[in-house]
Order: C-alpha cells, then sequence, then structure tokens
C-alpha cells in the first residue's frame, strides 16, 4: 500500500492495517506468530519497520543490540527524550498483538503529532525493542536490558539456543552485536509509555477500555536439570532405576501442591521440559524444566522457592538422582510512574473513556525501564484475556483508543 493511499485511511484503518502486516513476519498458516530474536522473521520484521518509521517522516537508526528506533526530532537541542514502544519478538506460535501493538502504536502516534501539529519541542522516539520474552535463548528482557545496563553483552555472549547456537553468533549474524552501530543506552530518554495488550480478563469484564498500571508483579524463572542414568525399559526393575522423569514429576507435584497452600495470585508455571534421550523405551537420564513464579510480594516468592526447593534434594535423592538448579531471572515487582499515570488518567476522565487502575500480572519492558526512568504501562482488553496463542485477539476500537491516548500524552508531553 502506498504513502498517499495510507495517508487516507483513518488511525482505525491505519492500525488494523499494520497488525495485520507487522503479524506476516513470522505469520504460520495457523494463525499463530512466531518471530524469535535474531531469527530470519525477526530480521526482516524490524527491516521492514524501518521502512515504515522513514515513511512517516521519522529518523530510524539501531543500536548495537538491534534495537530499532525512529525519532520525531524536537525543536529543543537540549534536554532528554520521550520513549514510547515495546518488543518485536514473540513467544513460540503467538499472537498479532503481544509487543507488536506497543511499536505499531508508536509509529501511528508519532505520524499523526508529525502529521498534525508538525514538528515538537521535545524530540519523541518509537522503539522496537529487540527481545523480551526469553523464547530463544535462557534469557528476558535483551532490549531494554541492553539499553539500561540491566544486562550486558558478557551476560549473554555464550548462551545458547535449543539447536546450540550461541548467542553471539545469532546476534553476529544478524548484523549485530560488532560495534557498527551506538552501543545501547538510556542516557537521552526522560521517561518510557509503552502500550501493550492486558493479557488478561479483566478490562473485557468489566468493559473498561483503558487499563492504567500501578504495579508490574515481580517474576522469578529456574532451570531445573534432574540427572540419573539411562537404561532399557523393558529390563531394568523399577527398585533399580534412576530415573530422571520420575524425579522431575515428583517435583512438579510438590511445585502445584505448595501453591494451592499460597496466596492465590501467586501463579506456577512449568511451561518447558527437555528429556533427555525422549525415546519411549529407554529411562531418562536427563530432565530440564522450567519454572515460572509470580506474585506482587518478593517475600512470597522467596519463602515459595525457599520451601518448595528444600524438599527437592531429598526427593531426588530416594529416586537415585541428583539436582542443578539455575535461577536465571528474578524481577522485583514494581511501581509505575504516578505522575505520568495521573496525566493518563486526566485525559481519560476529562474524555469519558473508561479505564480501571490495575496491577499487570505479565512482565513488560516497563518492567526494566521504570528501575531507571519515569515508566508508565497502559493496558487494552484481550478478548477472553487470551494471549501467548494465535486465538489473542483485540478490537481494533479499542487498539484506536488506546493509540489516541498515547497522541493526547505525547503532545502533553512534547509539544
Ligand atoms: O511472560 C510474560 O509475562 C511476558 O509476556 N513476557
Ligand atoms: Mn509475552
Ligand atoms: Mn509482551
Amino acid at each position: 500500500m502506498v504513502m498517499e493511499e495510507k495517508k487516507k485511511l483513518t488511525l482505525a484503518q491505519q492500525t488494523a492495517e499494520m497488525v495485520e502486516w507487522l503479524a506476516s513476519f513470522g505469520g504460520s498458516k495457523s494463525g499463530g506468530v512466531t518471530r524469535l530474536l535474531y531469527s530470519e522473521s525477526w530480521k526482516l520484521a524490524q527491516e521492514a519497520l524501518k521502512a515504515r518509521m522513514e515513511e512517516a517522516s521519522l529518523h530510524a537508526y539501531y543500536d548495537d543490540a538491534g534495537n530499532l528506533f525512529g525519532r520525531l526530532e524536537g525543536s529543543q537541542k537540549e534536554g532528554r527524550a520521550i520513549l514510547t514502544g515495546s518488543h518485536i519478538d514473540t513467544v513460540v506460535n503467538g499472537g498479532k498483538y503481544d509487543g507488536a501493538y506497543g511499536i505499531i502504536a508508536g509509529v501511528l502516534a508519532l505520524k499523526y503529532l508529525h502529521e498534525h501539529y508538525g514538528r515538537p519541542k521535545k524530540t519523541i522516539e518509537v522503539v522496537s525493542l529487540c527481545e523480551e520474552e526469553g523464547s530463544r535463548f535462557p534469557m528476558t528482557y535483551w532490549g531494554s536490558g541492553s539499553m539500561t545496563g540491566l544486562r550486558s553483552f558478557d551476560d549473554v555472549y555464550l548462551l545458547k539456543d535449543q539447536e546450540g547456537t550461541t548467542f553471539i553468533e545469532a546476534m553476529e549474524k544478524s548484523g549485530f552485536g560488532k560495534g557498527k552501530y551506538q552501543h545501547p543506552g538510556t542516557a537521552h530518554f526522560d521517561c518510557f509509555i509503552e502500550l501493550h495488550i492486558e493479557q488478561g480478563e479483566v478490562l473485557e469484564r468489566e468493559n473498561k477500555s483503558i487499563g492504567v498500571v500501578s504495579h508490574i508483579v515481580g517474576q522469578r524463572r529456574y532451570n531445573v536439570t534432574v540427572n540419573g542414568e539411562s537404561n532399557h525399559a523393558g529390563t531394568t526393575p523399577m527398585k533399580w532405576r534412576k530415573d530422571a522423569m520420575n524425579t522431575a514429576s515428583a517435583l512438579i507435584q510438590v511445585l502445584m501442591e505448595k501453591s494451592k497452600r499460597m496466596p492465590a495470585d501467586l501463579v506456577v508455571t512449568v511451561g518447558q521440559m527437555i528429556v533427555e534421550p525422549n525415546i519411549p523405551n529407554v529411562i531418562p537420564n536427563k530432565v530440564t524444566f522450567s519454572i515460572d513464579i509470580r506474585h506482587s510480594d518478593s517475600d512470597i516468592i522467596q519463602s515459595f522457592c525457599q520451601e518448595a526447593f528444600e524438599s527437592f534434594e531429598g526427593l531426588a535423592r530416594e529416586r537415585g538422582t541428583s539436582l542443578d538448579i539455575h535461577k536465571w531471572m528474578d524481577e522485583q515487582p514494581i511501581k509505575m510512574c504516578e505522575n505520568l499515570n495521573e496525566l493518563s488518567t486526566t485525559i481519560l476522565q476529562t474524555e469519558g473513556t473508561s479505564f480501571k487502575e490495575m496491577t499487570s500480572g505479565a512482565g513488560h519492558d516497563s518492567q526494566v525501564f521504570g528501575q531507571f526512568i519515569p515508566t508508565s504501562l497502559l493496558f487494552v482488553p484481550s478478548h477472553k484475556g487470551i494471549s501467548h496463542s494465535p486465538h489473542e485477539f483485540t478490537k481494533t476500537e479499542d487498539l484506536e483508543k488506546g493509540i489516541n491516548l498515547l497522541i493526547k500524552i505525547l503532545h502533553k508531553l512534547a509539544y
């Protein structure tokens, strides 16, 4: 679709077109989207977004981690810029909106502001953050983490994906990490505003258009590796086995049973399991499974992990197996910026748009930026609360309400 035609489209039509367009990068026949960090579909999406940013009269540029920025230069040379955006990577077979919506909202908001108000006083930038999910390598928030210093290049070089490709190989193959672009940083940003789908169904159930997030829950992720002994499924008596799967299933039951005795808003998920040698007639000698634990109070997360892991060692020993427990993510609960939230709620009250102040059970790049610069996270409803799935859906009119709010916030802050 050429630029001229795009200009005549309404904001709602541009939004709907851009959602489908971006979802085509890594899109599958099942309607899911898979765009993993530094993969071919990730690279094509970033390159295509760069062109869209330039079409929208933004100055587009990368940093050395592969974060892509679109800048609407302000007339005031001094002073720091306002940043908006979200992450371009997805989970495997995820939805069209998680991360992508925040980038689309930023590009269309800056395009609208430039077309209707010309040059701002303060510079505004939209960022397509290279990675947030932790779907390819065992590490999350690489985009926002590399910008804020929460993650360093040293942390990631030797990480490997499930195919055995190292992080540095993948990064360099997609053209980053070699010093060709500026080093990631947040030095010239004043604040960060992220639009995101709720990924829950509170807004839809309560018929509210916007979620203004007050806090994001704390989140920990572990990989637990059980080491046993492979052997013949037919000739090895049960009492002689060192069965890594038997132990893993006992440990997972401990987690699920223990969670029933914890506050209802503690959530624990075992989402990934790697079995070796993963053959029906061989007793597994190694099972690695992930644990994702979240709660708004980090002391509750700590006590849950401590008590659960205490029983792990004994259960493993009883079954002739041993354990390695590796914590690879530990983000504290964080409060969002009250001033920015007040700006949003004032705009919403004035225009009569329904909203709800709420906690986020999902982690977001705002959880990282919020540790360094004033940050605001704003939700639009997810149909039936479904996310991380091809069935993720948000109505265009809800997407548009979020973008209109972003336009008003940025206009207030930058013009
Ligand atoms: O897992 C999460 O909370 C987010 O979608 N990365
Ligand atoms: Mn996600
Ligand atoms: Mn997300």
